[in-house]
């Protein structure tokens, strides 16, 4: 299972699919051991899934896979959807054990465990479960919650201020931070500003690589609020498709883009559309940059969303931290994981 989850990782922690890796083991040789007969990994949606993948592999190199076991890190599908169910095709090769890490929340694309034991496949399940749970996290929420994973990210000072009194902001955080930011970027499905942050920052909301190119996936660029976005907004520029939904309206923005089948929506500010998302409960993780300034006064990262006294706010679950240059990121939780 471990190299099956290495496996998955080659594959894009963004897009609407989930991240699955694939072994198959033939039956034990003399010695004990278990000869790998074939790896696969999803590539991304449209692509053959990892179990096929990995049957290919193994009649690539001529093996019989009669007998063997697929070790997956997520429950094999029952399903035809962009590609055909993997149970069928496990049958199909003959294949008598199946081992998946979790199961798969699907209720469609789900089922494929208790099809295979109908054929006399025997499955065991929960084997590096957290694990394969962590691989597929933003798709897993989205499918469980019906909308994307949120994730927060904020740039401040100490005292938590992203501008000074008289509007100047730029910039904050150094350029460790800023690269940084930029590789969460090329990782996401999409990013969302208010209209007021597009209109007085002009973000072009596209992840560059340190010298400035386009990285090889471009996010969704979404822009949330009523008012228009000039014609030569850099929003408009090179970069993901960009949408402008007119409302301000959270559980709106995040059904629609559940639609779009984004997993993982990065919000970049302003502070009113991160105070809506907290004020419902709808963010999942933070990203604080923090710049070792202190300012003193000037606009804080969150408009107020409801908290008067200490014991009502939403303690978060620290995951990791990052020394970015002089500055410091925090990689934080609603929930425990
Ligand atoms: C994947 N890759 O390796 C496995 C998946 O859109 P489709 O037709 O490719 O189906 C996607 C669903 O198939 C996905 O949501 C999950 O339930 C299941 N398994 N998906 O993309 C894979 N094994
Ligand atoms: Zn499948």
């Amino acid at each position: 299972m471990d190299r099956a989850l290495t496996l998955a990782l080659r594959g894009p922690a963004h897009g609407p699919n989930p991240r699955v890796g694939c072994v198959l083991l033939g039956p034990p040789a003399p010695t004990g051991d278990r000869p790998v007969l074939g790896e696969g990994w999803h590539r991304g949606a449209g692509t053959p899934h990892a179990e096929v993948d990995a049957l290919a592999a193994a009649r690539a190199r001529g093996h019989d896979t009669r007998g063997a076991t697929a070790v997956v890190t997520l429950e094999p599908c029952n399903h035809t959807g962009r590609t055909g169910p993997c149970a069928q095709a496990l049958l199909a090769a003959g294949i008598t054990h199946v081992e998946h890490a979790i199961p798969d929340p699907g209720t469609t694309s789900g089922g494929g465990a208790q099809t295979l034991r109908e054929h006399g496949v025997t499955v065991t399940t929960g084997t590096r479960a957290a694990q394969a749970l962590e691989l597929v996290r933003h798709w897993h929420h989205a499918l469980t919650h019906h909308r994307p994973w949120v994730t927060l990210k904020t740039a401040t000072t100490l005292d938590g201020r992203v501008a000074a009194p008289d509007g100047t902001s730029r910039w904050i955080t150094g350029t460790a931070a800023r690269t940084h930011a930029h590789t969460v970027r090329a990782t996401v499905d999409a990013i969302a500003v208010t209209t007021g942050t597009a209109l007085t920052d002009d973000p072009a909301l596209t992840a560059r690589t340190p010298d400035g190119h386009l990285a090889a996936h471009q996010p969704l660029r979404v822009v949330v609020g009523h008012r228009d976005l000039p014609p030569d907004a850099r929003l408009h520029g090179a970069g993901g498709p960009l949408l402008h939904l007119r409302t301000h309206d959270v559980h709106h923005v995040l059904a629609t883009l559940h639609e779009h089948e984004t997993r993982h929506l990065l919000v970049e500010g302003g502070p009113a559309l991160a105070g809506a998302l907290l004020t419902h409960g709808l963010v999942d993780e933070l990203h604080a940059y923090l710049a070792p300034v202190l300012l003193g006064a000037g606009p804080t990262a969150v408009t107020p969303f409801g908290i008067t006294t200490l014991a009502d706010a939403p303690r978060w679950h620290t995951t990791t931290t990052h020394r970015l240059g002089d500055d410091l990121l925090l990689v934080a939780r609603a929930t425990p994981t």
